[in-house]
Formats: structure tokens, sequence, C-alpha cells
């Protein structure tokens, strides 16, 4: 085909999709309302990212820089616009940031020209994925991030061995970022880092899951807490589960804090994912929790299970039957903008409001770990309900 009739058609369908407006599903759960279209997908990238627009250097306008995927973002508001700091895979594996905004929040994404250049530390990052963006009280925009080495205790017997750790780094205008030495903690691996966006008795409180192994959890696992004096050389002491694994829910596995909490008047809201095994492998799905407005670390709701599964074309992709969430969105006036991906493959949103996500966590029954007891939740609804009729 001749380039530049190819490169129109490149062109054509890059502009397509990016303009393309998003439609609210119909009727929904009440809780929150999904989108049809994914907002971030590989092709949402710019042209001039995975192409050699020359047609001397290449005539057949093949692919140079191939894009495999782009999901899990953090997200912020900044300057009227909705910013999502999208993880983005290249063919060859390896993820980095790429900031893409919308002035609307549900399509429209646009990349910015360049990707987010993280300037090493001392031992190189061989793979960064994940950030959640954090707005701190101190001022900075903070974003922490997983950090993957190769494990050096492995590296003849297993290539796939590697340590997960925290990498972070600020920024006043979301442009110029500046890398801070990784958190440290007691924890083997550490994965999910989060940072909470007000000081608690005048410290930086982060989200951790401590981990044994990079996959498995083993001893280790779940949402804990520690606090530290400095952002600039973060030390985490003391490290306490707050949300643990537990047998026979969505999150017996493993779970990790998704995005920084929603602070509301009646406490902080949390999203998060949990991860059981099936036959068919590891599924994920979000859940949610509310902690208590003085007590941080406290955990005064829960509902039972899980507040998004995947659905349809969202099971499918690279790691099948995950949604995993580090990314939301809260406008002044209350509307709720979840940035959640599929499958490690894509990047869709889902609108809610801070008054349904309170009722939704206050007003829905916690597990009661057997099933007689989700019985009588549903006995006790229905018995209203018939009540209702007469
Ligand atoms: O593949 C699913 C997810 O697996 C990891 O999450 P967790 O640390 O909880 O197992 C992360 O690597 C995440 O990026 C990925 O989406």
């Amino acid at each position: 085909m001749n380039f530049d009739k190819r490169l129109t058609e490149l062109q054509n369908a890059y502009s397509e999709l990016i303009n393309r407006p998003n439609k609210m599903e119909d009727l929904g759960n009440g809780i929150f309302s999904r989108y049809k279209y994914p907002v971030l997908t590989a092709a949402h990238t710019p042209i001039f990212w995975r192409y050699d627009l020359n047609a001397d250097t290449n005539p057949h306008l093949m692919t140079r820089f191939g894009i495999n995927a782009v999901f899990n973002a953090g997200a912020i508001k900044w300057e009227n616009n909705y910013v999502l700091v999208a993880r983005v895979e290249g063919w060859d594996r390896k993820s980095f940031f790429a900031i893409a905004k919308s002035n609307s929040g549900i399509d429209n994404f646009i990349f910015e020209d360049y990707p987010i250049e993280i300037p090493e530390i001392e031992t190189p990052d061989t793979n960064i994925y994940d950030m959640r963006v954090v707005q701190h009280e101190d001022g900075w925009i903070y974003g922490t991030f997983c950090t993957e080495r190769q494990d050096p205790q492995c590296r003849i017997q297993n290539q796939s061995a590697a340590i997960a750790q925290c990498g972070i780094v600020r920024s006043r205008d979301l442009k110029l970022w500046e890398r801070l030495p990784d958190l440290k903690t007691g924890s083997p691996q550490q994965r999910n880092v989060v940072l909470h966006p007000e000081f608690v008795n005048r410290k930086y409180m982060f989200y951790t899951r401590p981990q044994d192994g990079f996959i498995e959890t083993g001893a280790g696992g779940g949402i804990g807490i520690g606090f530290c004096d400095s952002m600039e050389n973060a030390l985490i002491t003391e490290e306490r589960v707050i949300d643990n694994k537990v047998y026979h829910t969505v999150y017996e596995a493993k779970n990790g804090l998704g995005p920084a909490p929603l602070k509301t008047k009646y406490g902080w809201l949390h999203l998060a994912h949990g991860v059981r095994n099936t036959a068919a492998g590891l599924r994920y799905v979000l859940y949610m929790f509310m902690t208590d407005l003085q007590e941080a670390t406290k955990i005064i709701y829960k509902p039972a299970g899980y507040f998004m599964a995947p659905e349809g074309e969202e099971r499918i992709g690279d790691v099948p039957n995950v949604l995993f969430v580090n990314g939301w969105i809260c406008d002044e006036d209350g509307k709720v903008f979840i940035y959640y991906a599929s499958s490690d493959t894509r990047l869709h949103v889902a609108t809610s409001s801070i008054d349904q996500l309170i009722d939704y966590c206050m007003n829905t029954a916690p597990d009661g770990y057997r099933s007689s007891m989700s019985v009588k939740t549903l006995t006790s609804l229905i018995k209203n309900n018939k009540c209702q009729e007469k």
C-alpha cells in the first residue's frame, strides 16, 4: 500500500477513536454506571509514538515501537482537566507512565506528546507501573508506584523471580518529576503502596501491601499502614495490617488499596482490589470500605463481596478475569469518576457520586462469612419488601 494512503487511513482511524463520544449504560445497579467504550487503549497512543513517519526510513509504514496495552492509571483533576497517569506497556513488556487528559472525564482522552521521564536511582528499575497520584496537604503532588527489579538471589535458576518495592516521585506541575528514594519497610516485597492525602499526627501515612513473594503473599498480605516523618527518606519502621486476607471472601488470596481515599463527612471512602484463586487462575475484583475520620486506621464500614467485577469484554485480555483500579477523581459537586482497568489491557470509566458510595458502604450488609448469614441478610430484605407490599 502506498505510504501516504496508509498514513491517511491510520490518522482517520485514530481521529475517529479519540473523538468518539462515550455512552453511559442504560440501567446499571444504582451504585455506579459503567460506560460503553474504554477511555484508553493501546490504539489511543499517538501515531507518532508507534510509527516512524518518514517514508524514506519506513517505506512500509510499519510499527516501530509497539504498544501492547494501556491500563492501571492514577488520576487527578488538574487545571480543569481529568488527568490520567496511565501505565503504558510496550511490546517489549516494559511499562512506563504517560499522561492523557480530557475535559469531560468520560471520553476524548488525548496523550501528551511525550511519556513521563522518571529519573532512575542508584539501582535502576527494570519495570515501573501502577502509579497512585496524590495531592498531599504538604503542597506536593506525589506519585507512588511499583518498581520491579530482578531478584539477585535467584538470577541463575529463575528468570521470573523479582522484587517489587515502592518508588516515589513528586511534582508541582505534573511536568517535572523529582525522584525520591524508594520507600523502606521491613517487608521483602511491596506493591500497591498509597500515600494518605493528609498528615496523621503530623506524620505521612502510607497504605502498604507487605508480601513475602512476588506473586504469593505468603505469611504477609493484607492492606497495611505505616507512618514516616519525611518523604525525602521515607522509612516505615512499623507496619500494621488493617484489612486482612480472609478465608472464603473475594480477598482471600490477596488484596491491595486502589487510589488514595476520598474524604467525606462520614469517613474516608476506600476502593481496593481483592484476589481469589479459582480453577481458571486468579480473579481480581474491586471492593470498598470506609475508615474513621478521627482514627484513619479504623475500618468502620465494609460491604460484603465485590463492588465491581469483570463483565463481558472486561474478562478478556493479557491477564484475564482482572479488574484493577488505582485512580479516581471526585468533582466539587460530588460526582466520582472511577478509572478501572480490565484484564491488564485497557482502561474504562464508571461514574458514581459521593452520596451513592457512602450509601453503598453504610447500608450494604457486611460479610457474615457463612452461607447461613447471607441467607439471613437476604431474608430480612425480602421480609421488609413484603411488608411494604401490604
Ligand atoms: O495482573 C493483575 C495485577 O497484578 C498485580 O496486582 P497484585 O500486586 O495485587 O497482585 C499488579 O501487578 C497489577 O499491576 C496487575 O494489574
